[in-house]
């Protein structure tokens, strides 16, 4: 990985890790910051040993949204010039799973980060909002169709309209994360579910990340035609026959990735 310098990088077994690292400014997804981070994606969606990817912040903060003070005198046509949107959608085009580890403040682009991964683990500290409102603007990374199809409307509304923040124990009830846990081992959570998912079949759960996020795109019927598809495709592989043969002879598949 090259010299970032918003972001650090690091390896832990077959998952890459990937901590934002502007702790004075909250985590502040300025755009170098998009940009480092897209970058440390794609290379570790590229790299045949990593399986999975952790984006974490700190305790404090997993990132109070995009730098405010860098796009405070920016006009609608520098906003497009800049291709922010593009950057952000690169990011839900990465193949393999992205666990994010939330601690502390996950608001504006921050939540909307989170959002992104496919996977969310929380400290008890974590806290998600859409403050936007309170700077005259509404989300602008997918906050409103994200958050309203996992919690629906009425909640939706209230964060986006009334800067209502989420606490960790009720972003688990609404189904927002998918565990909480104590702040000193929020990390070392997400790291072990990584390692777990990027344990598995490698193309099996890349076509299991593909399928799911379709369910957001696609209609029922067109859903379920893209599912039957990859699942097919599955029987395409080595991994399949490997998977099945270990299980008819009571022994532990290894897993080729192909
Ligand atoms: N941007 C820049 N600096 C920030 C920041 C932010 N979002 N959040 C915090 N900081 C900086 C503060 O300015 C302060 O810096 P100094 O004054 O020390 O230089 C430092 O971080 C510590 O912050 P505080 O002193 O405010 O810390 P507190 O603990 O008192 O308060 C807070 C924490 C999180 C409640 C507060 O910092 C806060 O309200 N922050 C702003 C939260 C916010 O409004 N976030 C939404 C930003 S808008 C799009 C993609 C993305 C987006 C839009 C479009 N496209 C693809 C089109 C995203 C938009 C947003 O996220």
């Amino acid at each position: 990985m090259p010299d970032y310098t918003d972001i650090l990088t690091e390896t832990h077994g077959r998952v890459g890790l990937v901590r934002l690292n502007r702790p004075k400014a909250l985590n502040a997804l300025r755009a170098n910051l998009l940009a480092e981070l897209l970058d440390a994606l794609k290379a570790y969606d590229a790299d045949d040993a990593i399986g999975a990817m952790v984006i974490t912040g700190n305790e404090k903060a997993f990132s109070a949204g995009a730098d405010i003070k860098e796009m405070a005198d920016a006009t609608a046509v520098d906003l497009m010039d800049w291709g922010l949107s593009d950057g952000w959608h690169r990011i839900s085009t990465i193949r393999k799973p992205i666990i994010a580890a939330v601690s502390g403040f996950a608001l504006g682009g921050g939540c909307e980060l989170a959002l992104l991964c496919d996977l969310i683990v929380a400290s008890e500290t974590a806290q998600f909002g859409q403050p936007e409102i309170t700077i005259g603007v509404i989300p602008g990374a997918g906050g409103t169709q994200r958050l309203t199809r996992i919690l629906g409307k009425a909640l939706a509304m209230e964060m986006v309209l009334n800067n209502r923040f989420l606490k960790a124990d009720e972003a688990l009830a609404h189904g927002l994360v998918n565990r909480v846990v104590p702040v000193e081992r929020y990390l070392d959570e997400a790291l072990q579910l990584a390692g777990e998912i990027a344990a598995r079949a490698p193309v099996a759960v890349r076509l299991g990340k593909e399928a799911i996020n379709s369910a957001y795109e696609l209609s029922l019927a067109e859903g379920l035609a893209a599912e039957e598809r990859a699942f097919y495709l599955l029987f395409s592989t080595e991994d399949q026959k490997e998977g099945m043969r270990a299980f008819v002879e009571k022994c532990a598949p290894e897993w080729k990735g192909r």
